[in-house]
């Protein structure tokens, strides 16, 4: 039997793999793709690219590894960090215990044995005392259900199932549909291919721009002189990254008028997700968010030529309510003349029809369809997969009415089973490296502990899990975060139940798992 089966070969999978090995775990892991990288493997469209600067969007856990590694850019685009993956796959001659080519089908907990049996599409079997799932919280894709979407007669693509072999757009014309972070970087880039582009917005997005740049050398050699010290400076911060752009707690009413448009600003300048941290309460308190969003709207006014075109580009929710964009020209690609975009808010898309994209009566002909739609975050690739707890206890059930777990880590009924950020845990509010470190790490060390302590199950207990629940809520209560209909919320997949997912906090989080083990696992069933 296995120590560890784990699901998943992307960052989070990788390093579960590594870590448990150097512990002395038996570990396994499936992974559907045809080679490791997770997101970063599927999300080849073009235009993909890091949000967080890559100097931290990289592991740090060995030091040899993050001083060998070079990164070309502020922000790396997909194929590098891909690059990256693999090349911490070679390092750790991981791939010799990745079994690739292969869909997790389900698991069933055997409460005699205390293991998991977990089984792949096609019939193959694994028995392991431990289910990690490290499935990612964005690998499910959205793609919805409008009516005729299988009528197309053109390729059809989805941002996050991108083809492996070039894609060609010249002399077509190219719907994209939705206008998150997909979309935003990807419209520029097929802009400039394209014939006709056309882009159904159903909520305009703010976008800051990144002000990508090849990475400065002076700036990788300072990091990498102390690049311990800098990882935990930034594992300090609300959102794990960013430290050197620190949050100015200053409400944004104290300032002047002068003084608030000066911070905008500069941290415009500057680019990227930092731009949220120009005051203190601007996802606290919604008449002081209206500064920033008036900010970004400005922006657009300035940049989009046609005031029709802009005024459909402004966004109208609180920023930062939805993840902001980050991107590279997105609102001066509508200032193109083959690019347009059609405003479905209200309407949605009435039909997809061979030769086109239908939104009320008026059929946009097209010879491509893009769906830039997101996925069924945090929860979706947790419930493809028929797993069952103790007693045949199925995790859909359980979750019927949402994710409930203790520490985004482990759920009562299933035993021996862990969520690398899974939802209730910081994960996509964070750097995600650091996030995966952190579940890694707490993991592997909760399995070993076991081991030392001769325990064969763990679970968390039913109290621990509801309380966990309502407290990522009420953290998330205290925010703007709830108030739109973002995939935090789930509120981009029609059915989903709507309870917010991700927790806000990473330090105090970490202080949390920490307390947690350091009272030998409070909160959890130990057999
Ligand atoms: O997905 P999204 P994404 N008809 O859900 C629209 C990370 N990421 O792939 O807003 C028409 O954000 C939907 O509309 P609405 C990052 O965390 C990071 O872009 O729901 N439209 C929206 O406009 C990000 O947040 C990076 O009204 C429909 C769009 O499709 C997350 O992944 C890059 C629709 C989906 O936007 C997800 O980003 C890329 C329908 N039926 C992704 N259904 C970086 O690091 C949905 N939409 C920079």
């Amino acid at each position: 039997m296995l120590d560890l089966l784990v699901v998943g070969a992307g960052f989070s999978g990788i390093y579960m793999l590594q870590r448990a090995r150097a512990l002395g775990l038996r570990a396994l892991a499936l992974e559907a793709g045809g080679d490791v990288g997770g997101t970063w493997y599927w999300n080849r469209y073009p235009g993909a690219r890091c949000d967080i600067e890559s100097l931290e969007y990289s592991y740090g856990f060995d030091e040899a590894l993050q001083q060998e590694w070079h990164w070309s850019e502020r922000f790396a685009a997909q194929p590098e960090i891909l690059r990256y993956a693999q090349h911490v796959a070679d390092r750790f001659d991981l791939r010799r215990d990745i079994v690739f080519r292969v869909r997790m089908a389900g698991a069933s907990f055997d409460e005699a044995s205390s293991s998991w049996q977990v089984t792949a599409d096609g019939g193959r079997s694994w028995q392991a005392r431990h289910l990690v799932m490290a499935t990612g919280p964005l690998s499910s894709a959205n793609l919805p259900d409008i009516p005729g979407r299988d009528s197309f007669a053109g390729p059809v693509f989805h941002t996050g199932q991108w083809p492996h072999e070039p894609v060609d757009f010249t002399g077509l014309r190219v719907a994209v549909i939705g206008t998150g972070s997909s979309a935003v970087q990807s419209i520029p880039v097929i802009a400039r291919q394209a014939r006709e582009l056309t882009v159904f917005q159903r909520t305009a997005t703010y976008s800051v721009p990144a002000r990508n740049r090849p990475l400065d050398a002076a700036q990788e050699a300072d990091v990498k002189s102390h690049y311990a010290d800098f990882r935990a400076r930034n594992a300090q911060t609300m959102v794990a990254f960013g430290a050197s752009y620190p949050r100015n707690d200053q409400p944004v009413r104290q300032a002047t008028p002068d003084d608030r448009e000066a911070a905008f600003e500069r941290r415009w300048q500057i680019g990227g997700l930092n731009f949220l941290g120009a005051f203190g309460d601007l996802l606290t308190d919604s008449g002081a968010n209206q500064f920033a969003a008036e900010f970004v709207r400005h922006k657009i006014r300035a940049v989009v030529r046609d005031p029709a075109t802009a005024e459909r580009l402004m966004p109208a929710q609180p920023i930062g309510c939805k993840r902001i964009c980050v991107d590279t020209a997105y609102y001066e690609t509508f200032n193109l003349p083959h690019v347009r975009l059609v405003d479905i808010a209200g309407t949605g898309i009435e039909a997809i029809e061979p030769g086109g994209v239908r939104v009320a009566g008026c059929l946009h002909q097209v010879d491509a369809i893009v769906f830039a739609t997101g996925f069924d975050a945090m929860t979706g690739s947790l419930l493809k997969p028929d797993i069952r707890g103790r007693g045949g206890l199925s995790l859909r059930d359980k979750w019927q009415a949402g994710p409930l777990n203790y520490l985004g880590l482990s759920v009562h009924g299933f035993p021996n089973m862990f969520t690398v950020c899974g939802p209730g845990s910081p994960s996509v509010l964070t750097n995600m490296l650091v996030s995966i470190e952190q579940h890694v790490r707490w993991i592997t060390d909760c399995m070993v502990w076991m081991r030392e302590q001769g325990k064969n199950g763990i679970e968390a207990e039913t109290d621990a899990e509801a309380s966990w629940v309502g407290h990522v809520n009420a953290v998330a209560g205290a925010t703007l975060f709830p108030s739109c209909n973002s995939w935090y919320l789930g509120a981009n997949v029609p059915g989903k139940v709507r309870v917010f997912m991700p927790l806000l906090g990473f330090p105090a989080y970490v202080q949390k798992c920490d307390a947690v083990a350091a009272q030998g696992y409070a909160g959890f069933h130990l057999a």
